[in-house]
């Protein structure tokens, strides 16, 4: 199976993605996703003028040597525009050989060990009447976790906060990124109410997780996680800047509130503090931003050996091909956790055709060979690139704060 042609598709139908394409002299395409929020066009062009060249005529079935290649032949390692383009190209191959050998590519990775993911929702409101009206919605649409993200009063627009009217897409199509406000204090008095009142609406059953998004100091966190202990969180995710590895050891040693951290990591190196210590419960990593299938399964084989699981990143920003990767690998590992389910816009469905399925709150990437996923490359054309950007965040003195 030698490959004969890699083609990179920037497009997007509700918001930009892009996605790799390999041919081979099989007449086989894999894809994989390349989709890098807000920097989208530096993975484009890495994939196009220095990776592309270095697959023609190479075998598609040498997965592993081709990722060795890509990541050693470099010299320069690691960093998010690296290791998306990696992933692309493993998800690439590893949807080829599952396609060459007909069988859904989870069957390659050791085969199912469970019968569908539990995915979680994201529910959002400015205010506890919206955010119950949300949280209804995501059970109305079959979720059985939910993520909860609450408005502030004082602040006023917060990262996860929808209004009713409009679906929650934190990329915003403007020349330049939005400005939203941080208050710490002012979030770390409300969110403890937040979390009280939504235990005693929708009992002690449903598992309710948060996104701190990074914001906090460790001390601040240890705190948070404290005060959120009486409401049984299934996790507090980023609550601090993530690259400071050592942070958790604060924060672990305050509060027993299960963490989750990674999904801003690439590597494994990332980790090795994090897990070595068994600091977080749940590797946050996507398929799509951490090297691959090849990559992030070593990630979760060495979590396993600490009872540490995935929660791997599923947001629009991760594609349907993004999406495909991780509900292959999530079905088929033993320390699977659970599944970040964001669906994307009805007009995404126009350009890329997913198999994989959701009903009962569990998701499965379905039974056809290779990912499943196709695109539709006449559709796609019809979506341009538009250049967009995540918001960035400002303390009530002009002080730039992580988003
Ligand atoms: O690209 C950034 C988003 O993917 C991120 O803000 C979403 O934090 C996120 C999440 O948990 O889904
Ligand atoms: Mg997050």
């Amino acid at each position: 199976m030698i490959i004969e042609s890699v083609e990179v598709v920037v497009t997007s139908p509700g918001r930009n993605f892009v996605t790799l394409l390999i041919t081979t002299d099989d007449g086989l395409t894999g894809l994989g996703d390349a989709t890098l929020n807000g920097r989208e066009l530096a993975v484009a062009a890495y994939l196009r003028d220095h990776i592309a060249p270095l697959l023609i005529g190479r075998d598609a079935h040498a997965i592993e040597d081709t990722w060795q290649l890509l990541y050693r032949g470099a010299y320069w390692r690691r960093g998010p525009v690296t290791m998306t383009a990696i992933a692309a190209v493993d998800v690439a191959l590893w949807d080829l050989k599952a396609q060459f050998v007909r069988l859904p590519l989870y069957q390659l990775l050791g085969g199912a060990s469970r019968s569908g993911l539990l995915a979680y929702g994201h529910a959002g409101g400015r205010d506890l009447s919206e955010l119950y009206d949300s949280i209804h919605r995501n059970l109305d649409e079959g979720f059985r976790a939910v993520r909860v993200q609450s408005g502030v009063p004082g602040i006023a627009s917060l990262y996860g906060v929808a209004t009713p009217d409009a679906a929650y897409e934190p990329a915003r199509r403007t020349p330049r990124p939005a400005e939203e406000q941080w208050d710490s204090r002012a979030y770390l008095r409300h969110l403890p109410g937040v979390f009280e009142a939504v235990r005693s609406e929708f009992g002690p059953e449903l598992p309710l997780l948060h996104d701190v998004h990074h914001r906090l100091t460790p001390i601040e966190a240890a705190r948070l996680g404290r005060s959120l202990e009486p409401y049984d969180l299934f996790w507090l995710e980023d609550c601090t800047p993530a690259e400071d590895q050592e942070a958790l050891r604060l924060v672990r040693s305050h509060t027993v509130i299960p963490l989750a951290i990674g999904e801003v990591f690439n590597s494994v190196h990332d980790y090795r503090t994090l897990i070595g210590e068994r600091l977080i419960d749940y590797v946050r990593s996507s398929v799509t931003h951490t090297g691959g299938i090849t990559a992030l399964r070593r990630i979760l084989d060495l979590a396993g050996l600490y009872q540490i699981k995935s929660g791997m990143h599923g947001p629009t920003d991760i594609s349907p091909v993004g999406m495909a990767a991780a509900l292959h690998l999530g079905l088929a590992i033993h320390n699977f956790g659970i599944q970040e389910y964001m669906p994307h816009a009805p007009v995404t469905g126009e350009v890329f055709w997913p198999s994989f399925t959701f009903a009962g709150g569990l998701l499965h990437p379905g039974d056809q060979p290779g990912l499943g996923v196709s695109i539709n490359l006449p559709a796609a054309r019809r979506f341009p690139y538009e250049a967009a950007y995540l918001p960035v965040n400002r303390l009530r003195d002009g002080t730039v704060h992580d988003w």
